[in-house]
């Protein structure tokens, strides 16, 4: 049985869609996720970082199907690093994603099964394909919130030990007003 259509704003990205699931990510939830321990702990908590709106026009799992979102990072920092998602890799690690750049300003960092990490620039078109076997991580380092879309497999699932074990091989932190990508290890 084929679900009956939803419905995109292309100019903002959002999302109408029966069943639409949502969740929002505060800075509280967001342990050991920024570099600056200190300055962390003396933000508020409560400050919403980032949302994320899903559609599952099939069952989370299903073989072969595909589920479509949108995330919003809010703009701000922890000390100088930007707000940013948790990053994850996929639970069946084969599993790619396509983003694609709506509003706003930020890098995609990805890091493959070594450690190696990079950044693309996203801006509104950038069209990104994310390969199996590569964790993702959305940085927000404009002033004004990105908005991406995404479009993932229905049953690659979502694995957070890369932000919450050993980390992306590097982080953006803003320099002299822009971002740049330094090693993790610096
Ligand atoms: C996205 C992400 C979303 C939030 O839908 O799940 O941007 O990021 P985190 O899941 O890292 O908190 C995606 O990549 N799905 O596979
Ligand atoms: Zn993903």
């Amino acid at each position: 049985m084929n679900p009956a259509p939803a419905f995109v704003n292309w100019a903002d990205g959002a999302l109408q869609a029966p069943g639409l699931q949502r969740s929002e990510k505060k800075l509280g939830q967001l342990t050991g996720i920024f570099r600056d321990h200190q300055a962390w702990q003396k933000l508020d908590p409560e400050t919403i970082v980032y949302r994320v709106w899903w559609w599952e026009p099939v069952a989370s799992g299903t073989a072969g199907g595909l589920f479509w979102g949108l995330t919003e990072i809010q703009p701000g920092r922890v000390g100088n690093e930007y707000f940013m998602t948790r990053g994850h890799w996929h639970v069946i690690r084969n599993r790619a994603e396509f983003y694609g750049t709506v509003a706003g300003s930020g890098k995609l960092v990805l890091m493959d099964r070594t450690g190696h990490t990079w950044a693309e620039d996203m801006a509104p078109g950038s069209l990104h394909y994310i390969a199996g076997e590569v964790a993702h991580r959305i940085v927000n380092t404009g002033d004004k919130p990105i908005r991406v879309i995404a479009c993932w497999p229905s049953d690659a699932g979502h694995d957070y030990e890369v932000a919450e074990g050993r980390g992306f091989g590097a982080r953006i932190l803003e320099e002299r007003g822009a971002p740049i990508l330094v090693n993790a290890q610096d």
